[in-house]
């Protein structure tokens, strides 16, 4: 590994920062509000774990950069359209989102709408227009993959079950259900689209399934936790939420420090995948690293 973390990550992110300016519609082709509307919720903000794990599942098994930021692209979008339209009225209510106001505040709510919506497509779009892999049927199946990680089977539906758990208590069992949905699938589809960008072996994909598991829950256990501690203007949204929205959480249902263990198992679990994978996995480690021990 030649380069540290740090230097890697940002790297990557300032990269892809002008890849995802490329590939929104400009803000001065109509319908102009829509389309700035669109840049203003992708563009400028966010953490993009995401998206580096999409590229470091990428570089793992060999896979172009130039093939992989469309995958990364497309997570990215979808969870930029989630974040939308959770923050709507309808559905979470809030006003503040990576540290400016929310897009239906900026706007309004039919373009907040609009702009889930596009954004939608948009991620569908990339991995239809370019090519990812060179087996047709491979990405094919990136595209289901995808589907699958973002509609009722996966992080839609993970949604309607947190909507519908507010005032209500839940089993672990049950809120873990809900969380690997919710959260936890589109953090897995980033590692396997990346992981599909190269030549992945069944073996690998077995492994990294597992991995992105790990990842996935323990991001929303760390979630939990930060929105029990941090403050507002470190998360750039809004804190206590869940406590004050009445929902279940691993903090309401375990309390922090069971939570804190819980994270700290789930990221042993995700190390212990990548183990056959030596040296190459580095960033992998890092970015679970990263999102277990984040501060906002
Ligand atoms: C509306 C279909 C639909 C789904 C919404 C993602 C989601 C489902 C809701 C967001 C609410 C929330 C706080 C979820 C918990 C975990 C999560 C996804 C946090 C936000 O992700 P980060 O921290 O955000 O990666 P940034 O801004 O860094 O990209």
């Amino acid at each position: 590994m030649s380069v540290d973390f740090q230097s890697w990550s940002s790297a990557h992110l300032s990269r892809f920062e002008t890849v995802l300016g490329d590939l929104l519609p400009p803000g001065d082709v109509a319908p102009q509000r829509l389309h700035q509307a669109m840049r203003y919720a992708v563009l400028d903000g966010g953490k993009r774990v995401r998206p580096l794990l999409a590229f470091a599942a990428a570089e793992l098994v060999g896979a172009e950069l130039s093939r992989a930021q469309y995958a990364a692209a497309s997570v990215e979008l979808i969870h930029a359209y989630s974040l939308v339209h959770d923050d709507m009225p309808c559905m979470d209510d809030d006003v503040l989102r990576r540290g400016k106001p929310t897009c239906h505040v900026q706007y309004d709510e039919a373009t907040a709408l609009l702009v889930g919506d596009s954004l939608q497509t948009l991620a569908f779009q990339l991995l239809a227009e370019h090519r990812l892999s060179d087996d047709p049927q491979r990405q094919l199946e990136m595209i289901k993959l995808l589907a699958l990680a973002s509609g009722s089977r996966g992080m839609a539906g993970g949604q309607a079950i947190d909507l519908a758990s507010v005032g209500k208590s839940l089993s672990v069992p049950e809120l873990e259900f809900m969380h690997i949905h919710k959260t936890g699938a589109l953090i897995r589809a980033a590692i396997l689209l990346g992981a599909h960008c190269g030549n992945a072996t069944a073996a690998q994909f077995s492994r990294l399934d597992h991995f992105g598991k790990c990842v996935g829950l323990a991001f929303q256990v760390v979630d939990d936790v930060l929105d029990a501690e941090a403050d507002t203007v470190t998360l750039g949204k809004t804190a206590g939420k869940d406590a004050d929205n009445d929902k279940p959480t691993y903090v309401t249902l375990l309390g922090v420090q069971a939570a804190r263990s819980m994270a700290q198992q789930l990221h042993q679990d995700a190390l212990d995948s990548l183990v056959e994978f030596g040296g190459a996995a580095q960033r992998l480690r890092e970015l679970a690293d990263f999102i277990v021990l984040r501060k906002y």
